[in-house]
């Protein structure tokens, strides 16, 4: 059970309060981006990386959450995260698609979410509030519940998203990811063997909050990913919903690990029929972090 919203107003404030803060921390990503940037250390694999940055940003970002809301909880991707009093609990992601930003590729975000309830429990929480900003391209996706999505690009208007109808599956453009443990990329390139043939193409953009905003902004049709954590679909999960598209996990479960599917409403039960049935004849995954790296 998911608890009770905060009112408008103050759900209003959240996406505001998100929006500023993760301008100020896409600035410093880009800003203070060393020169000889590297892997400063490795979490659940060798290719599952951080950087110094990383580190960084989240820290600036939980000092400003602070200062404004000091009673809220702090959940982010890198170390450091505390229970809160106020019911709020910020979801971070301080450099979603960090493997993009080590390389100097331009697919790399920002996420800052609110959200109520446990986020380390599929189906006991939801984003209120959340800003993903692109800090290459200074777009920055936002929403609040019951205040819609927005896309704002610098020197225009901010943009309202809303999803329509969406094209059958077989003329459906999919955003797809692969994790760091070699057995579950093995798994995924098995279901996506059978997804492929059943859609128009597939695109690896290597930022899940960047391939969910595709999704509510219509330059992507779709979206499936197996192993995400809640810091990478928090805000991107309410900036998707805000434009009518659908955000799950597979039969009618909520969005967790096992599998995330996003898509507008009509085209959602045909990608998850889909999905669904890669994922049974791809068969279990095999226990992880058992691979030779
Ligand atoms: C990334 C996700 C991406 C996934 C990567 C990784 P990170 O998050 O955004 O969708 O395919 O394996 O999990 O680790 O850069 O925050």
């Amino acid at each position: 059970m998911v608890p009770q919203l905060p009112e408008l107003h103050e759900r209003r404030e959240l996406e505001r309060i998100a929006v500023h803060v993760a301008r100020e921390a896409a600035r410093l990503v880009v800003d203070e981006r060393p020169a000889d940037l590297h892997v400063a250390s490795t979490k659940s694999s060798a290719t599952d990386i951080v950087t110094v940055m990383d580190q960084r940003a989240q820290d600036l970002i939980r000092e400003r959450l602070g200062s404004v809301r000091p009673q809220d909880g702090f959940l982010g991707e890198e170390e450091g995260g505390a229970a809160g009093g106020s019911g709020i609990t910020w979801v971070v992601d301080p450099i979603d698609g960090t493997v993009n930003y080590l390389y100097g590729i331009a697919a790399y975000a920002v996420s800052v979410a609110a959200v109520v309830g446990d986020p380390t429990v599929p189906g006991r929480w939801t984003p209120v509030a959340g800003a993903v900003v692109n800090p290459t391209s200074a777009e920055v996706f936002r929403a609040h519940v019951a205040g819609g999505a927005w896309l704002e690009v610098p020197g225009a208007a901010p943009r309202s998203l809303e999803l329509h109808g969406g094209p059958p599956l077989a003329r459906a453009l999919a955003g797809t990811g692969f994790g760091y443990d070699p057995v579950r990329r093995e798994w995924q390139a098995r279901v996506l063997l059978q997804v492929i043939p059943h859609l128009r193409d597939i695109r690896r953009i290597g930022s899940a909050a960047l391939d969910l905003c595709a999704v509510a902004a219509g330059t992507l049709d779709c979206y499936f990913e197996r192993g995400l954590n809640p810091w990478d679909l928090a805000a991107a999960w309410v900036v998707v919903t805000e434009a009518g598209g659908v955000v799950s996990g597979l039969a009618g479960g909520p969005p967790e690990s096992a599998m995330v599917l996003a898509a507008p409403r009509a085209l959602h039960p045909e990608l998850e029929a889909l999905v669904r049935s890669a994922a049974e004849a791809a068969g279990d995954e095999p226990p992880l972090g058992q691979a030779a790296e």
